[in-house]
């Protein structure tokens, strides 16, 4: 009798560690922690988040923007791999004192998914300023979306940590709106054939580079933290000095990985 209440219990046992590698996926998210660009004093805090089924879930929430105002706001990046970051001032090729987004276009990239509040996501809404969020009196900004697995670019998911998040809208003349008084019309929207739209609108005023990536997904809370694939792993050593642009030094699988997993 004893010795089979003593089968029985092997075979509870078994059959628990048999069960544990078909536990569900779970969902990981990264975080992205937005830096003031064109010294417009703005930031903020991002988590994107690849849900089981391959969609993106984006959560933002940012302060210091220019009140009342809609912010363009886009993933940057590529997901072919390219070594993107966020610029510094040196990107002022014109020497106007600011950034613009076609001068940062070479630090962050094009636009890879146009962060909107309803409809597409395509590189094509980038400028869709009336389906874009817009802060409040304050200039605290709040944005909550899910992007289905079919509308994001290919590739996404994998190469999070490649893509950059960047709001637009600076107030270069202090009035707390654009105008064409600050800076002159925005040559981007120029070049997308829109005509009257303040500089302001368009140059960037936050980015944030993506700190950790769902390189692998996690299956249980009893698995070993997933690891960085070869090759990817940032270099040691000391971080270079203005660490707040450096994609390298901001790079940081574990803690994230291990948090979410
Ligand atoms: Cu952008």
């Amino acid at each position: 009798m004893k010795f089979r209440r003593t089968l029985f219990a092997v075979s509870a046992v078994a059959a628990m560690v048999l069960a544990t590698p078909t536990a569900a996926l779970a969902d990981e998210s990264v975080h992205v922690k937005l830096l003031e660009l064109n010294n417009t004093g703005a930031s903020g805090n991002a988590t994107l988040t690849a849900l089981n089924n391959g969609d993106l879930k984006i959560s933002i929430r940012s302060a210091g923007l220019v009140p009342n105002s809609p912010h363009a706001q886009h993933l940057h990046g590529s997901a072919t791999g390219m070594d993107f970051h966020c610029p510094d001032m040196s990107a002022d090729t014109n020497g106007n004192g600011y950034v613009s987004t076609e001068e940062g276009m070479p630090s962050y990239g094009d636009i890879f998914v146009a962060l909107t509040t309803k409809g597409d996501t395509a590189k094509a809404s980038g400028l869709a300023v009336d389906r874009m969020p817009t802060a409040d009196a304050k200039g605290n900004l709040a944005y909550d979306r899910t992007i289905a697995s079919a509308d994001l670019p290919k590739g996404t998911i994998e190469h999070l940590k490649d893509l950059h998040i960047v709001q637009h809208g600076v107030d270069a003349n202090g009035n707390n709106k654009y105008d064409l008084d600050g800076l002159g019309e925005s040559t981007l929207a120029q070049s997308a054939g829109l005509s009257g739209i303040p500089e302001e609108a368009t140059d960037p005023a936050t980015c944030g580079m993506v700190s950790g990536a769902p390189q692998a997904r996690c299956r249980s809370a009893a698995s070993p933290p997933a690891t960085a694939p070869p090759g990817t792993k940032p270099p040691s050593g000391t971080a270079p000095a203005d660490s707040r642009y450096s994609r390298r030094s901001a790079f940081s699988y574990s803690p994230v990985v291990a948090r979410t997993c």
